[in-house]
């Protein structure tokens, strides 16, 4: 594998030493004809490189076979590469980026620029030379649910914020933006029918902040800017525990039909919605109706985890009628492991997140057909310490260090799930501990392209020697874009 940066690692390169394609003021991006989404992938690509090469890099329709001084996106008509694979060539003319489907040009544009120098991602000019190496890379990804999660309801992130978060995604290839909706502490989403959960139920955050919450026009902003990246966004509104936001604002979900008093702390576990009161199904009907409306991918995530107020009788039973109205409202659901414990339909997906418990309920669920989705705390918790001297995050998993979120294996991490049992692995971020986006890039980098590489690269193309040095190169590239980092001290940064 030639010496280059590129994470998560390709499934095979091939470098043509001493060849270089430089770009340069005659240089064109070419798109394949006809193709909107194609096109948007070039289009995409040379919004970020004008910014910092200053070079013109018009964008246009191909006419003929790849012409010298272009990078061309081709797509291939048919399936060979899959919905996200790419092969990339580069001479000394030309780079040609082929695939079958927009998403995988859009996919190889990441590679391409991570090929290019660090400063490629400043947004103002810087002097160049833009080089790309000579040779040949095939790639496509081993999982096909490579997530990240964000907790917008213990502390709430603008849209702007969250933009941020989604252009990280992006470039590590990730393709699904988990958001957690709604929680004990606030309620982040608009819902016409119930304007006082977001009202009132998002007018604070832990600690006691103002809180915050999304229009939703401005959702469907987010949904849309995730969407242009090939990222489905999954909202996950929490249910029937950590929901005293919803309880404070409506006082019928509560069986004792009595408002909560809102809530700013960070303890788990002592709310729930009154599963057997009808005016709970009403509710849930007309939330999951609205937000179904604004959801283009298939899954609804209905949260599930950590309630303690329920016999095991009536967690099963909300489970089941939870998954029934979803799919009333054409979704599929996903929830966390504890869902396990109830009878799932066999499109229901359960997402693995604590291994000191649970394990016998999930392994039976996989045997009747249910897929995971991977995010073991030890491993993949981007709200853990790094280590004892990081002064964000939790402890209750452990310390998390890079080494860590890079070091498992999806297909044999829990005893009894195979490869075919894993839809793939989501890196989750909860927020009781962070107030500001910066926060948040410290938690993030550079766990989060561990993962990506966990979920995206063949087992055999991995190496944690190999990985912490292409990781360090990455330092640079980050500190262009002007995001902030962990200097873990398991990365060689230079
Ligand atoms: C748990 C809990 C969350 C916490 C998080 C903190 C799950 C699925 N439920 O993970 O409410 O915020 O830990 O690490």
């Amino acid at each position: 594998m030639p010496s280059w940066a590129i994470v998560p690692a390709p499934v095979s390169a091939e470098a043509a030493e001493g060849t270089w394609f430089t770009l340069g003021p005659a240089t064109r991006i070419l798109t394949p004809p006809g193709a909107a989404a194609a096109a948007a992938a070039g289009e995409q690509l040379a919004a970020v490189l004008r910014r910092s090469t200053g070079l013109p890099l018009p964008v246009s329709a191909a006419a003929a076979a790849t012409p010298g001084d272009a990078i061309s996106l081709e797509l291939t008509g048919d399936g060979r590469l899959g919905e996200e694979g790419y092969e990339l060539a580069v001479t000394g003319e030309s780079a040609t980026l082929r695939a079958s489907r927009p998403a995988g040009l859009f996919m190889g544009t990441q590679t391409l620029r991570q090929l290019l120098p660090a400063a490629v991602e400043a947004p103002t000019g810087r002097p160049g030379p833009w080089r790309l190496p000579g040779g040949r890379i095939a790639d496509r990804p081993r999982f096909a649910w490579r997530g990240a999660m964000l907790d917008v309801a213990r502390h709430f992130f603008t849209v702007a914020e969250v933009k941020r978060f989604i252009d990280l995604l992006a470039l590590y290839k990730l393709n699904v933006l988990h958001l957690h909706l709604t929680d004990d502490q606030g309620w982040r989403l608009a819902i016409h029918s119930r304007p006082r959960l977001a009202g009132h139920g998002g007018s604070t955050q832990v600690g006691g902040g103002p809180g915050g919450h999304y229009t939703q026009d401005q959702y469907a902003e987010l949904v849309a800017y995730a969407r242009d990246r090939h990222i489905t966004v999954v909202p996950e509104i929490d249910m029937p525990g950590h929901t005293n936001a919803a309880l404070a604002s409506y006082a019928e979900l509560s069986c004792d039909g009595r408002p909560r008093e809102l809530y700013t702390g960070t303890e788990v576990g002592f709310s729930s919605l009154c599963v057997d009161a009808p005016a709970t199904w009403r509710f849930l009907d007309e939330v999951l109706g609205e937000l179904a409306a604004l959801t283009p991918g298939p899954f609804i995530h209905v949260g599930g985890d950590e309630v303690q107020t329920l016999s095991d009788r009536q967690y099963g039973s909300f489970v089941e009628r939870v998954q029934e109205l979803v799919r009333s409202h054409g979704n599929r659901a996903i929830g966390w492991q504890e869902i396990a414990k109830a009878r799932l339909q066999p499109t229901t997906v359960a997402q693995w997140w604590d291994p000191r418990s649970g394990a016998d309920a999930i392994r039976a669920a996989v045997r009747q057909g249910t897929k995971l989705v991977l995010s073991p705390a030890p491993m993949t918790y981007l709200d853990m310490k790094y280590d004892r001297h990081t002064d964000l995050g939790l402890a209750w998993a452990g310390h998390v260090e890079v080494a860590d979120a890079y070091g498992w294996d999806p297909s044999t991490v829990l005893e009894g799930v195979g490869e075919d049992d894993v839809l793939g692995v989501e890196a989750p971020l909860w927020s009781e501990t962070l107030r500001s986006i910066a926060d948040v890039e410290r938690m993030t980098l550079p766990r989060l392209p561990a993962v990506a590489e966990v979920g995206w690269s063949p087992a055999d193309a991995r190496d944690w020697d190999g990985f912490r040095r292409r990781l360090a190169a990455h330092g640079p590239r980050w500190s262009a874009m002007g995001v902030g980092y962990h200097r873990s001290p398991q990365v060689p940064w230079s």
